[in-house]
């Protein structure tokens, strides 16, 4: 049972993601940086998120916008200097707001000079990345990348095939050799010193990989990725890495580990990480073949019904699978934590994802918020959700930034034969660009976010929905999320209490209720999840309501409304 003895500020806290690239643009080029973050903390603050985590800006060609790191020490020219970003700590820090740096050290970038060094067999690092000799007309084995295509590409330079799990211009670092380790250890003992408080770490559970690289096995439609995550000496680098660095020091550590259950997690937390981002409850929205396949749709549908439709058909959930992805992480942690996501820059928007961005944008994003924020897990809320930003329009391929994104649709044009306008439905509905768009914070040119030519299109949306607007309204979405946040703040029960999972069920298929309990007291989240009204037929759904997204004056008893939330008292 959960008791508040496990306390930790961490537990507590509300974290706000930041995509720098979209968020704001101080100087006019057209790219997000470090002084408009720095320009918008007050707005963070006001919210009360207590922890602020930014997306890569160091040094990068932005192959992967940043997640290509080209030099770990400098600061990406397009995003300022080391003095904005010492000021940006400060500044949060005289808030006291703490700031995540992200950790990127599968791979680095092709133009890292350890790459160039490794390439060149005179260099000194022939083995600092993963390079197999052999034939240039057959890769070493059948990996594919997690963007698509092969995962590997034959060198010139070298005359070699080296290993990258995401894109060729991400080359994954040989973790078996210890001076690689000892240079990336340095590094984050470098932010550390610099008082960061705390790592997301990339894709970590990819770092360690299987002796002899087997082939994975494959069939005619599907491809195993297992032996990529969670490899034989994950947890001994794991655990070297925290001796050498972040054991040392008062920080949080968030752990990206795809391919691992709540078993692998306990193996994270007994290394040092605080909490693991899981992706079960992401892929519930998926068709059948997963995230990049519209088989299900068909082309011909994708072609030709409306967007409407092809929405609603894109972005499938049975309730009944997103309770039983929250619960199997919920309770297979046990006494250890979770940290929980609606959205991150590498999905589709929450509202237009999980709610109905057309009909009831508001009242959807908020039923969204009150789940996010009543589990017990640590809240990650990704930037612009808080306004109930949506996914937007992609009608051109030309528009597309992302290099998933583009390598997919190549793939699916080319596979079933058809031209970019019968994907563009599944780009709205897939794409990681509709969470990178920019920030929407007035109604002004470019919503606000820069006064150059922005690096990815605004969504068309800005007009209505933006941050000025939401400021303005004290119905908004945005001032929901700050007074759930207090509320949250204020509620052990809502922190710390223990889940009891009540529905759905066959009679409610659509309505999601959740109990949480601490120290005699007890209260109820019940979330009408669909554009209609519902009346319940308990003993409960009318009690004392703590919280909700109707007004009190709109609440029908009995009757939950589109999209109603309510938290209600249910303390003896
Ligand atoms: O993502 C790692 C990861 O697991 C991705 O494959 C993720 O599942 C995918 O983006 C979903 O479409 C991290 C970063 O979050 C992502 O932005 C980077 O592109 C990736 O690592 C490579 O660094």
């Amino acid at each position: 049972m959960n008791t508040t003895t496990n306390r930790e500020w961490w537990k507590e806290a509300a974290v706000y993601q930041i995509y720098p690239r979209s968020f704001a643009d101080s100087d006019g080029d057209g790219v997000g940086d470090l002084r408009g973050i720095v320009d918008r903390i007050d707005y963070l603050d006001r919210l009360g998120v207590d922890v602020v985590w930014i997306c890569p800006v160091y040094d990068s060609p932005n192959a992967d916008m940043g997640y290509d790191i080209r030099d770990y020490r400098t600061i990406m020219d397009e995003m300022g200097t080391m003095a904005d970003w010492d000021e940006l700590l400060a500044e949060l820090h005289d808030r006291d707001m703490r700031l995540l740096m992200d950790l990127v050290v599968n791979h680095t970038s092709d133009e890292h000079e350890w790459f160039q060094e490794s390439r060149d067999l005179d260099g000194g690092k022939d083995d600092w990345y993963i390079w197999r000799e052999g034939s240039p007309e057959e890769p070493p084995n059948n990996w594919i990348s997690l963007f698509g295509g092969p995962a590997w590409t034959y060198d010139e330079v070298r005359e070699a095939w080296y290993l990258h799990l995401f894109d060729e211009k991400q080359p994954d670092l040989n973790w078996e050799n210890p001076d690689v380790r000892d240079a990336i250890y340095d590094m984050m003992n470098f932010w550390l010193e610099k008082g960061i408080d705390g790592f997301r770490m990339d894709a970590i559970s990819c770092i360690s990989k299987p002796p002899g690289l087997p082939d994975a096995d494959t069939g005619e439609d599907w491809f195993d990725m297992d032996l990529y995550f969670n490899g034989p000496r994950i947890h001994e680098f794991m655990r070297e890495m925290a001796a050498e660095t972040f054991e040392n020091y008062d920080v949080m550590l968030i752990g990206e580990t795809p391919g691992a259950d709540p078993e692998e997690a306990k193996k994270y937390y007994e290394d040092g990480v605080d909490m693991v981002v899981h992706f079960d409850h992401m892929d519930v929205t998926y068709g059948p073949g997963g995230k990049w396949s519209p088989d299900y749709v068909g082309m011909e549908t994708l072609a030709s019904a409306g967007d409407d439709e092809l929405d609603a058909m894109l972005n499938t959930m049975d309730l009944a699978d997103l309770q039983a992805a929250i619960r199997y992480w919920d309770e297979g942690v046990g006494d250890e934590w979770n940290c929980l996501y609606m959205g991150s820059h590498d999905q589709t928007r929450a509202v237009s994802r999980f709610g109905d961005d057309r009909q009831y944008r508001r009242e959807s994003a908020k039923l969204v918020a009150t789940f996010l924020l009543s589990q017990r897990a640590t809240p990650f809320l990704y930037q612009g959700d808080e306004l109930g930003m949506t996914n937007a329009d992609w009608d051109s391929a030309d528009d597309i930034r992302d290099v998933e994104a583009r390598g997919q649709v190549e793939m699916l044009m080319a596979d079933h034969d058809v031209p970019y306008e019968t994907i563009a439905p599944f780009v709205r509905n897939r794409s990681r660009d509709n969470a990178r768009t920019p920030m929407q914070w007035d109604d002004g040119e470019n919503a606000g976010f820069t006064d150059g030519d922005p690096w990815i299109q605004v969504n068309d949306n800005y007009p209505e929905i933006n941050a000025a607007e939401a400021l303005d309204d004290s119905d908004s979405i945005y001032h929901y999320y700050r007074r759930l946040l207090a509320f949250r703040r204020e509620s052990d029960v809502l922190v710390y209490g223990d889940t009891e999972y009540v529905l759905p069920d066959e009679t409610y298929p659509n309505v999601w209720a959740h109990r949480r309990t601490l120290d005699g007291e007890s209260v109820l989240v019940v979330l009408n999840w669909q554009g209609e009204e519902r009346t319940l037929d308990t003993d409960w759904v009318d009690a004392p309501v703590l919280f909700g997204n109707y007004a009190a004056s709109e609440r029908d008893g009995a009757t939950l409304r589109p999209y109603e939330a309510r938290i209600l008292d249910r303390s003896e």
